[in-house]
C-alpha cells in the first residue's frame, strides 16, 4: 500500500474534507497533516501552485482537490463507473469549486467592506450556484450522480453545512433552504449516511 499524506488547514471542512472521508471509508491509512494558517504562509512557496490541499503519494506531491477526490473516490467505491454518471459527478464537484472561488473573494474583509461584499455575493454568485446545484439534484434524485452517495456529495456537504451554520457573517442561515431546498435536504441525508457518521465518530 502506498504511503499517503494529505496536507490542509486544520478545519473539518473545505477542500480536503471529502478526501479525508473517502480515505476513511476505504479503510486506507493516511497522514492527516493539518496546518495552521501561519504554517501555510511559511510553507506556501514550497507548494507547486501556492495552495492546499497537497496529497503526497510515496513522497511525490499532487495538487488539485477534484483530481484527488476522483482518485481517492475511485479507491473508496465512491466514484461512478458509468461515464455519464461520472460526468454528472464531476459537474457537481466543478460547480462546488467555482462556488468556493466566489466565496473566497470575501475572505479577509472586515466591517462595512465585508458586509457589502457578502451581500453582493448572496444576491449574486451564491444565489446562482445554490439554484444551479439544486437543479443538479433535481436531475439526479437524492444524490448528484449514480443514484447513490458519491464523492460529489461528500464535497458538497461540508460547504452546505457551513453556509447554513451562521458562521459566515452576512450569509443568512435560511438562504440554502429558501433558494435550494433540495440542497438543504441533501445535507441532512449526507450527514446521516453511515459513512459520514462513522467518519465523524472517528474524529472524536
Ligand atoms: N484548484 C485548487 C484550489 C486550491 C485552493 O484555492 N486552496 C485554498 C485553500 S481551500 C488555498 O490554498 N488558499 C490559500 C491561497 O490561495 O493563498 C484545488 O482545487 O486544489
Amino acid at each position: 500500500m502506498a504511503d499517503y499524506k494529505l496536507t490542509y488547514f486544520d478545519m473539518d471542512g473545505g477542500r480536503a474534507e471529502p478526501i479525508r472521508m473517502a480515505f476513511h471509508s476505504a479503510g486506507i491509512a493516511f497522514e492527516d497533516h493539518r496546518i495552521s494558517f501561519q504554517d501555510f504562509m511559511e510553507m506556501r512557496d514550497g507548494f507547486r501552485f501556492r495552495c492546499v490541499p497537497i496529497l503526497e503519494i510515496d513522497g511525490a506531491a499532487v495538487t488539485q482537490s477534484n483530481a484527488m477526490c476522483q482518485y481517492v473516490g475511485k479507491m473508496a467505491g465512491l466514484y461512478p463507473d458509468d461515464d455519464l454518471q461520472a460526468l454528472y459527478c464531476d459537474e457537481a464537484m466543478g460547480a462546488v469549486e467555482d462556488l468556493m472561488h466566489a466565496m473566497v473573494t470575501t475572505f479577509g474583509l472586515e466591517g462595512d467592506e465585508l458586509k457589502a461584499a457578502r451581500e453582493k455575493l448572496v444576491d449574486g454568485w451564491l444565489s446562482v450556484f445554490l439554484k444551479g446545484l439544486n437543479e443538479l439534484l433535481e436531475r439526479g434524485g437524492d444524490y448528484f450522480a449514480d443514484n447513490r452517495l458519491t464523492i460529489a456529495d461528500l464535497k458538497m456537504f461540508p460547504l452546505t453545512r457551513w453556509l447554513m451554520s451562521g458562521d459566515l457573517d452576512h450569509v443568512p442561515t435560511d438562504l440554502v433552504g429558501r433558494l435550494a431546498p433540495r440542497l438543504a435536504e441533501h445535507a441532512s441525508l449526507v450527514a446521516s449516511d453511515p459513512l459520514v457518521v462513522a467518519y465523524y465518530e472517528s474524529r472524536k
